[in-house]
């Protein structure tokens, strides 16, 4: 093949996208409820390792091309779109502003807003740290996150405590850290139930979202799991006020089941918000696009929430690779993870409806019958033929996500 100059890549990339088929119109992706953060949009490829390779962008262009892809809810950091020293104050004021404007002649909703804790170096020992004023300062960072939510008419908070944790074991103590971060937690609960009640708007659904590893070498909430003991610990004032944005990853991160630590969410009723991208197991935070790694894990991830009624976002965090372009984070990066999304979703629709499932799963649950009674080596001889049919379950998913089902076999 010859070179191709820089002045044709763009078109390249574009003809092969169109190739690929398989992408959805914008208005049926704004039927899901997708939601696309500006950070994930706006993240210039700079990492621990790594300078950035692709150049800024604005809150502007991130909602108008989430607009233009048919991504209908935004969310945000504080400090993506507003510069620290400008929070709470006027400046503040002109960008919130500036983005209503912004979505609204787009077409979007902010679904979401989250605080920054972890990253300017007020929050090195994070956001529960020692010293009072520092603990002050977390107070009035998520207080007026709360309040750049009900200027924009977000219905969600999430709070990833990022830095809640240590490099050097027993500098801290760990039980007075998590009162601490209760403390937090508390301040913008109480902010919310005030200005809703000012504005006459529901209060926000505050989402808490775990990480195994880093920013920290050891993390006092690393799990959803640990995060629902700590909701239910008797330190947060507003526990009802108070759920989980678990991140796909994040759960696969620390070698755990991703769809079991959802159930455990939603038995508990706090799967409010879910944070979709994939990865690898006991590896750092890679965020790829959902759906890239583990496909038939997402199938059956997305089988399961069709099954329970989830209805909350579905968040596009994930961080396009640093050798995709400017062009190429909306052009491929974006609604490649959207329709990949929207795929499996459906697929997970007909997982639902096939009548091998069905049919194998109903038997499954109606047992063999044994007598009431019957000892344990009889109740496993009446139902060992059965049990065949766990493993033609697995068969058969991976028949539905290869489509494979529909009749289509390779010449061998
Ligand atoms: C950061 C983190 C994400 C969180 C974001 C919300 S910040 O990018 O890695 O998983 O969802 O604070
Ligand atoms: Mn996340
Ligand atoms: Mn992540």
């Amino acid at each position: 093949m010859n070179p191709i100059p820089p002045n044709q890549q763009q078109a390249l990339v574009e003809r092969l996208m169109q190739a690929c088929g398989g992408g959805y119109p914008p208005q049926t992706r704004r039927k899901h409820f997708i939601t696309g953060p500006q950070w994930a949009a706006s993240y210039q490829g700079q990492a621990l390792f790594h300078a950035p390779t692709r150049t800024p962008i604005s809150f502007d262009d991130v909602i108008r091309e989430y607009a233009k892809i048919g991504i209908g809810y935004w969310c945000t950091h504080d400090t993506d779109v507003v510069p620290t020293e400008q929070l709470g104050k006027e400046g503040q004021s002109q960008i919130v502003a500036r983005i209503q404007k912004s979505l609204s002649e787009h077409g979007l909703k902010c679904s979401m807003v989250t605080t920054e804790t972890f990253f300017h170096a007020v929050f090195a020992a994070g956001p529960a740290a020692e010293a009072p004023e520092i603990r002050e300062y977390a107070a009035f960072r998520v207080r007026n996150t709360v309040d750049i939510g009900h200027e924009l008419g977000a219905q969600f908070a999430v709070y990833w405590p990022g830095s809640l944790g240590y490099y050097t074991q027993g500098a801290i103590d760990e039980a007075d850290s998590l009162r601490w971060y209760a403390d937090a937690l508390n301040a913008a609960c109480e902010r919310d139930i005030d200005v809703a009640g000012k504005k006459k708007r529901p209060t926000l659904k505050h989402c808490l979202e775990a990480k195994p590893f880093e920013p920290q070498a050891e993390i006092l909430l690393p799990t959803s799991d640990a995060m629902l003991a700590f909701i239910s610990s008797g330190l947060l004032k507003h526990p009802e006020m108070v759920g989980l944005n678990p991140e796909y990853l994040h759960e696969l991160m620390w070698g755990g089941a991703p769809r079991a630590a959802l159930a455990r969410a939603l038995l508990a009723g706090k799967l409010w918000h879910f944070d979709i991208n994939d990865g690898y197991r006991l590896k750092h935070d890679v965020d790829i696009g959902v759906g890239l790694v583990n496909p038939l894990d997402w199938l059956n991830v997305l089988v399961l929430l069709r099954a329970h009624g989830y209805n909350g976002p579905f968040n596009l965090d994930f961080k396009p690779p640093r050798t995709t372009s400017n062009h190429g984070v909306f052009a491929v990066s974006f609604p490649s993870a959207v329709d990949r999304f929207i795929t499996l979703w459906e697929i997970a629709g007909d997982v639902r409806e096939d009548p091998i499932i069905r049919e194998a799963t109903d038997a499954l649950r109606a047992g063999a019958g044994a007598p009431p009674g019957a000892d344990a080596k009889a109740i496993h001889e009446a139902n060992k033929e059965l049990l065949t049919l766990h493993e033609l379950i697995g068969h058969r998913l991976v028949q539905i996500l290869l489509g494979l089902h529909r009749g289509r076999t390779y010449s061998a």
